[in-house]
Parts: C-alpha cells; structure tokens; sequence
C-alpha cells in the first residue's frame, strides 16, 4: 500500500543519537520505499514554544537540515522544508484550535513535563503546540506519521481532531486521521547520565547525549562515561528491565548494529561494562563519523541548505495552501 509520509524535528539544537534511532533512520527506510511519498519538515515554529535566541535559531535549522541529509535524506526524493516557510501551517493552526477542546489538551503528558513544575509561567504556545502539529499532518493529508514513543499520544489528538472536524461540518474523509509509525524496538532512547530519562536536545548535560555532529574522541569519552551498574552484563531480557542504563546501552548496541536485542545480550552476556564499551564505541563511532562529517561539510554551504529548504517549502505551499482553501471553504470563510 502506498503512504504518505510526514515528520518534523524540531530545531532546537544538534540532532542526537535519540532523534537518529527513534525517527530520522527510520525517515530514510521509509523514503526508500519506492510506494511512499515523503514530506519531513524542520518544524521551527514548534521550536519558538520556548524562548530561542534568534541566531541561534537560524543556525539550528540549517543543522537539522544538514543532519537530514547527512543521514541520508534525498531532497530530491523527499520534500524537506523549514515550516514557517509555509504560512498555511499556522492559518490551520489556529482553525483546528477552534475544533480541539481543552479537556484534550489538558491530557498532554508532554506539555506537563516541558512546563515543569510552574505551568503558569509557560507558553500558550507550548500548551497548543500539539495543535499545530495535527495541522501540519493533516494539511498533506498523511496516511502515516513515523515518530518516536513520546509522540505517540500528540498523533492520537490528531486523529481526534480530524474525526471532529469531519464531523462538525459533515464533511466525511476531508482530513485524514494520521497514523503513528513507532518502531517497535528502541523507540525511546536514555539519556547516558540516567537510564530513567529520554536522551533530550535541552537537558544541560552534554554527556547525556551523543550528538550526530561529535568527533570520534567526543563519542568515546561520552560512552567511557556513560553511567552503568557494578554487574556484569545479564543473560536474559528479563533482569534488563531492572538496569535500566544497561538496557539502554545494549538497545542502542543493538540498533545500530542492526540485530535484535537477544543476540547483543548473548553477545555480551557476562562481560563487565569496560569491555562492552570499547565495543560499543567503535561501533558508534563507525555510524556516526561518517555524518557528522557530512554534516560539517554542508554547514560550509549555507546557501545550499538554504536553497533546498526554499524549494522544499515551494512544492510544500502547492499541497498545503490548496487544503487550507478547500478548509477555508468548509468553515464558511
Ligand atoms: N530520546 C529519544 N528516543 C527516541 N526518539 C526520540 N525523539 C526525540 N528524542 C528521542 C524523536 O525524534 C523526533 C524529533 O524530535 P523533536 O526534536 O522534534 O522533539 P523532541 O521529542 O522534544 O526531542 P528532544 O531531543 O527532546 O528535543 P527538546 O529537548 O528540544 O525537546 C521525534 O519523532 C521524537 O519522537
């Protein structure tokens, strides 16, 4: 069955090893699926939810854009745009606040967590900002949405919106419900300082995460200090989920070497972490050098990447702006 792809990462800092596993690799297999048409798009308007210092904003989207095609998107293939860009993407925005109700919102697992303890002080944006991500799916009418776990619940507040909608003005099948792409293994990869919380762009330790453009002594040194236990490594899947810093380093282990996570356990079973380490770092290495290398080599051309968002977001406005017409039509504007 053919399907239609969209994704965004937001700009927010240097893509890590998280956003590779959980999302960009799989936007490639997906993109190289001959059946599916790809749309991923650097969502910067998400970014500004929290305050960003604009240079650095500007700086962030190229990267995220160079980290897309480092990792091996094809602007040619794929669509890859810079979503503020595409104006239709806020006119949708706020037309589907208008159809999403508070009690929806006020279930957001993720605004609690990024609002932290003194909600009153966060942004409405951040409160909205699944919104704003159900448009820019709906607005290409994508079938499917590949995302990390965490997202999993913001693309059901999608699907919820569209059936709403779809309702509401009895117009059966205009948007599309989305569904979610989520790997079934090593959907959501651990900070390297504490098994129990996701590898994140914002947390201020930069030895919790392993970014796409480190230097090989950088990603050795990260893993030499990731945090273990004192146990040798296990036997079995079982006893993992009480270790949760050995779960996450096996997984990421298992992932980029591409083999389940049984045959990494009987692979390391028994060793002490030094040596699983070393193992692990050359590996990790081997993946990413090549990337951060390419990455390194884009941001030299800023006006190519520049260039390839530009044209991005002009094939992206031809879908997106003849939906919001089409949705302007049904509201009664
Ligand atoms: N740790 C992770 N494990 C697996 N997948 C992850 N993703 C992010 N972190 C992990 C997936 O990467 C895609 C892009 O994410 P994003 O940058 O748009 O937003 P995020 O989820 O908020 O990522 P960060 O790194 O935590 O950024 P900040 O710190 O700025 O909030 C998504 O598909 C996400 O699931």
């Amino acid at each position: 069955m053919s399907k239609k792809i969209f994704s965004g990462v937001q700009p927010t800092g240097n893509l890590h090893l998280g956003n590779y596993i959980g999302a960009i690799k799989n936007f490639v297999s997906l993109q190289n699926d001959p059946n599916n048409f790809c749309i991923y798009c650097v969502v910067d308007l998400h970014a500004i939810t929290v305050k960003q210092n604009p240079f650095e904003l500007k700086k962030n989207i190229r990267e995220t854009a160079a980290a897309f095609i480092a990792s091996g998107l094809d602007y040619k293939k794929s669509i890859i745009f810079n979503q503020s860009l595409v104006p239709a993407h806020a006119e949708g925005s706020w037309m589907l606040s208008c159809i999403a109700r508070m009690g929806w919102l006020n279930r957001m697992t993720q605004f609690k967590e990024k609002a932290g303890k003194d909600k009153e002080k966060a942004s409405v944006g951040l409160y909205i900002y699944p919104v704003l991500m159900a448009a820019d799916i709906l607005l290409y009418d994508a079938t499917h949405v590949p995302v990390g776990e965490d997202q999993k619940q913001h693309l059901e507040l999608s699907r919820d919106i569209a059936n709403k909608f779809n309702l509401d003005f009895d117009s059966p099948n205009f948007l599309t419900p989305p569904e979610p792409l989520i790997q079934k293994n090593f959907a959501r990869i651990m900070s390297l300082k504490d098994g129990t919380k996701k590898m994140s762009k914002s947390d201020p330790s930069e030895l919790s995460r392993i970014n796409l453009n480190d230097t090989s002594d950088q990603v050795l040194n990260k893993i030499k200090k990731a945090k273990t236990d004192n146990d040798p490594l296990p036997d079995n899947q079982n006893e993992l989920s009480k270790r949760p810093e050995a779960e996450n380093l096996l997984g990421i282990y298992s992932s980029l070497s591409d083999q389940p996570l049984n045959t990494t356990i009987k692979e390391f079973s028994g060793q002490n972490f030094s040596s699983f380490k070393e193992k692990l770092a050359d590996l990790a290495v081997h993946k990413i050098l090549p990337i951060s290398k390419e990455i390194n080599k884009l941001l030299k051309d800023e006006n190519f990447l520049d260039n390839v968002l530009i044209e991005g977001a002009e094939k992206a406005n031809q879908i997106a702006s003849e939906k919001i017409k089409q949705l302007k039509k049904i509201v009664g504007f």
